[in-house]
């Protein structure tokens, strides 16, 4: 049979589990959102063996499997805290949580030692990488065309940056996407309204006046300069739409709006309970039950915005399923923080796939250091193998049979068609 007849012929069902592994293992992904930062953003962009260990999952779980306290922890210098997590993890205890067995994958993938007491051989093997090039390394293991970051314009290491960069100099890299994120606006605009009032924009702490207008014009000006492929906002699970709040009128005066003005989308992810424990700082947050009618009262009364989603709760999962089906505006994805587990991802998927067929973005990595999309990549196309092999099995018994060229189509679709039609986003 040639490659052609093979990719349009009816596989019989023993086939169907390996063609599945070999299309999803060929099919390069859009990573739809990541906290990576291309090179020219310089220390702000994590990568390599320190950042890699002393990822805040792998903090918290050191707090639980050691001595060491948060309050000792924060003194260290990052090489210390990196030995201390290897040791209490890695050597005191076997790697056997999701995020330490990532980092053990991340080891196997360069040929490094993955049992090792100490981390000097891995430490001398990232010292020697230059950035760009392993970059390309890095993503060409992953099966990651493109990178979607996140972009804060308030965040003081990072606005400077692209401030300083020549008007329409695009700080990203063609295969890093900027995104621009709303949290410090949306969330803290106590803390952050001065930054807007020293740059010239006529805000007040309460969003009086033209405010709200002004806000406008601020992400205006940053659409300008970032071109973001969306803007993306993390909500609490307190979060309620309608509502008499900063939150609400500037969602509905200025980032709808301005969304709409440059026909992007808007990432709303729901249902973070902020800083639970401060202690562990930056893995100090919890996850909570959102109360998703503000989901539908805001899908509903901009039936001409796009909208990205996805929750942080596994209780809230079946029902994001439910109002996508109702709304043709509303682009759920990825398997969020605590939800992106083989377990739970599992679930979730299958419940997807049930509703929505291939309407739907199963998983983003949310990736801090650059190498954990070897790992968090890894996973997802071991957990959607076993998951879409036993879809296209189940097709197959009820009397339709699938080709590759189909499962092809639908793993395209929903690792980078479904994102490149919604952000307008043309992959590489
Ligand atoms: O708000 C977000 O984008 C979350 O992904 C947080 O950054 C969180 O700390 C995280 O890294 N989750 O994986
Ligand atoms: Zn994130």
């Amino acid at each position: 049979m040639t490659p052609i007849e093979f990719s349009t012929a009816i596989l019989s069902a023993s086939q169907i589990h390996s063609v599945v592994k070999d299309v999803l293992d060929t099919t390069p992904v859009i990573d739809m959102h990541t906290h990576l930062f291309a090179p020219s953003f310089g220390s702000i962009g994590l990568w390599g063996i320190d950042d890699l260990v002393t990822y805040h999952y792998l903090e918290a779980e050191l707090f639980r499997c050691s001595r060491v306290t948060p309050r000792q922890y924060w003194t260290m210098p990052k090489r210390e805290k990196a030995d201390a997590i290897w040791r209490a993890l890695f050597v005191e205890n076997t790697p056997i949580s999701e995020a330490t067995r990532g980092v053990v994958s991340v080891l196997q993938a360069f040929e490094l030692p993955t049992k090792s007491d100490n981390l000097s051989e891995a430490r001398q093997f990232f010292d020697n990488q230059k950035i760009e090039l392993h970059l390309e390394r890095v993503l060409k293991i992953a099966g990651v065309s493109d990178v979607v970051m996140t972009n804060d314009p308030l965040d003081p290491a990072e606005a400077p940056l692209w401030e300083a960069g020549a008007s329409g100099q695009h700080l990203g890299h063609p295969r890093m996407h900027a995104v621009l994120r709303l949290d410090r606006i949306l969330n803290k605009w106590q803390d952050h309204w001065q930054v807007l009032a020293a740059k010239g924009y006529a805000v007040d702490g309460d969003a009086s006046g033209g405010s709200a207008a002004e806000v406008r014009r601020f992400l205006s000006d940053w659409c300008g300069r970032m071109r973001p492929v969306y803007m993306a906002v993390s909500l609490p699970d307190s979060f309620q739409y309608p509502e008499e709040s900063i939150r609400a009128k500037f969602l509905r005066e200025a980032v709808l709006p301005c969304c709409s003005e440059f026909d992007i989308p808007l990432s709303l992810m729901i249902g973070v309970r902020y800083q639970v424990n401060p202690e562990l700082r930056l893995a100090g947050d919890g996850s909570g039950r959102a109360d998703l009618r503000a989901l539908e009262n805001i899908c509903r009364d901009f039936p001409d915005n796009r909208f990205l989603v996805s929750v942080l709760s596994r209780e809230n999962q079946h029902e994001l399923c439910v109002y996508a089906r109702k709304f043709s505006n509303l682009l759920l994805f990825g398997c969020w923080w605590f939800l992106n587990n083989p377990s739970v991802v599992e679930e979730i998927t299958k419940e997807r796939l049930e509703m929505l067929g291939t309407s739907f973005i199963p998983q983003h990595s949310d990736a801090r250091v650059l190498e954990q999309v070897i790992y968090k990549w890894r996973n997802t196309r071991r957990t959607m193998t076993a998951i879409l092999a036993n879809t296209y099995r189940l097709l197959s018994e009820d009397g339709r049979g699938v080709t590759r060229d189909e499962i092809k189509r639908d793993v395209e679709r929903m690792f980078r068609t479904n994102f490149e039609r919604w952000s307008g986003v043309k992959g590489n």
